[in-house]
């Protein structure tokens, strides 16, 4: 296995093509804190409470809250309960982070809107005029320094009152909210935000219903599947999406709209035919959302997959159309593992990762929340994207969450002797420099690649886990699970090397 004190390969030097955006990316709801200033309303991720270190917060429990709960959770003041109300204090620290972004070189920042901060409830018919500045002097200021502004419409993020009282993206009503949101910030960001990208991690609202579509399900009709409620959210999201891009393309024709996947790449684990063509259908659950995107239809896989379930997601007429016509131009997905399918699970021993229980791949190591860690599955996931639609791929997410090690103290600071804090470490630089040259080859093989943007530059908090110490972050931001800390930013060593990849064009891998 190489590592980043290898010499690289192939010796290439400026490998990635020229105008290739390199970026750091992060979502509203994870770094800005702020929860409730400047006119923001609530979100849904606002009242995600801080459970057990290094579990997985059960998200589904809020699935089943009462009203009373959440209403609670609304309330209770202060940040350390719900980390998301924190996040990383970029809200009030914005300004010296941008300085930071350009001194690391880069050429494009990844973040996101929170729709709570434009329409804080989602229904009203004015937008909050505070927060439309907020992002207006952000954007304005980055691409003063040079950094273009990747914009995602919704991460993880919409107004608490449309899923208490709509119940999310399972009532078709929220559409023309979203339209309405959509509109009021293409139009207020026009010659700002050249790349808009609609939702985050589409397929995040099956996996993960009340994250990515605010579904809240107190009690499924006896006998409906489970999913019925997602796919549901799920189709009108499609068409919010298909909406967006059509917004975009009328309002603002210099700018480019994408989807984005959270791309999973299932292995079969046996050649075993029956294992193979389980993969393939694990591949093609997760594909069928860029289909609809790319392709602008639902293909017979999931439609299948749908009866054989008993689920009937319910379409109105011009569903279809709007769908085909709001095709995106470009496909951006995040990549951090792979996982192992087969017709006997028993078979094989499973990996406890956070997010998905999956079968051991034996070839692989796992991090320390028990995600694969495949490099070469980047390649993959890229060859095989690019071959299935032929339109421009943008990595919007990669990176590796894990904990580090502030060394040093900031009494020395303080004191007016020079800052000894430091943070080593050497794993997140091989992550990147293999996970990396992997896209080079990919590149080589033909693959159009607008850029690859890191998660998440700052330490944030984790979507998953609600950790700030599941840390991902080029820079260290001085702060606990609890919201304790200075808020301090601390150069990691990644940085220093993920600026002489900026600075090179990747001839350092
Ligand atoms: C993706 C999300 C991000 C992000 C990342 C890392 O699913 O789009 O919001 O957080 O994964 O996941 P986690 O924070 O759970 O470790």
């Amino acid at each position: 296995t190489p590592t980043a004190t290898d010499p690289a390969p192939h010796g290439a030097t400026g490998p990635f093509p020229e105008g290739f955006l390199w970026g750091v990316a992060f979502a509203a709801n994870q770094v800005e804190g702020g929860f409730d200033e400047g006119g923001k309303g609530l979100s849904q991720a606002d009242v995600i409470p801080f459970r057990t270190a290094r579990d997985y917060v059960d998200i589904s429990a809020l699935m089943k809250a009462s009203d009373e709960t959440i209403a609670e959770a609304a309330a209770t003041p202060g940040a350390a309960g719900y980390p998301k109300r924190s996040g990383s204090d970029f809200y009030h620290r914005w300004e010296g982070d941008v300085e930071l972004f350009a001194e690391l070189g880069l050429s494009a920042l990844r973040m996101s809107i929170a729709w709570s901060r434009i329409f804080p409830t989602g229904v009203e018919t004015e937008p909050n005029e505070e927060g439309l500045l907020f992002y207006e002097r952000l954007f304005s200021r980055l691409r003063e320094r040079g950094i273009e502004p990747v914009v995602t419409m919704s991460h993880y993020e919409m107004p608490l009152h449309l899923v208490t009282e709509y119940g999310g993206w399972t009532n078709r009503a929220v559409i023309g909210h979203f339209e309405r949101y959509a509109r009021t910030i293409v139009t207020r960001f026009r010659g700002l935000v050249h790349y808009w990208l609609t939702f985050n991690e589409i397929n995040t609202t099956v996996i993960e219903p009340y994250t990515g579509g605010g579904v809240i399900e107190r009690e499924p009709a006896p006998g409906v599947d489970p999913r019925q409620a997602s796919y549901q959210a799920l189709h009108h999201q499609f068409v919010a999406s298909a909406l967006a891009v059509r917004l975009v393309h009328e309002l603002d024709p210099d700018a480019r709209v994408g989807c984005m996947l959270a791309r999973m790449a299932h292995y079969p684990a046996s050649s075993d035919p029956a294992d193979v063509v389980k993969a393939q259908f694990d591949n093609n659950l997760n594909l069928f959302h860029t289909d609809v995107q790319v392709r602008g239809r639902y293909p017979g896989t999931v439609r299948r997959f749908w009866r054989d379930q008993g689920i009937d997601v319910v379409m109105e007429p011009g569903d279809e159309a709007l769908l085909a016509e709001g095709t995106v131009d470009f496909l951006s997905f995040s990549y951090y593992m792979s996982l192992v399918s087969s017709v006997s699970l028993e078979k094989y021993g499973a990996t406890g990762g956070n997010l998905f229980s999956t079968i051991k791949n034996p070839h692989l190591p796992t991090t320390e929340w028990g995600w694969h860690f495949d490099p070469e599955g980047l390649r993959y996931v890229l060859d095989d994207l690019w071959d299935r639609y032929g339109i421009p791929l943008f990595i919007v997410e990669n990176g590796l969450g894990a904990t580090d090690v502030l060394e040093g103290s900031a009494a020395d600071a303080a004191a007016g002797t020079p800052d000894t804090r430091a943070v080593h470490d050497p794993y997140r630089v091989d992550y990147f420099v293999q996970h990396l040259r992997q896209v080079r080859e990919a590149i080589a093989d033909g693959v159009e690649l607008l850029g690859y943007t890191a998660w998440g530059g700052l330490d944030i908090v984790s979507a998953s886990t609600s950790q700030m110490t599941k840390r991902y972050g080029v820079v260290y931001v001085d702060a606990d699970d609890l919201g304790n800390g200075s808020y301090d930013r601390i150069r990691k060593d990644s940085f220093f090397w993920y600026q002489r990849l900026v600075a090179t064009n990747g001839a350092v891998l």
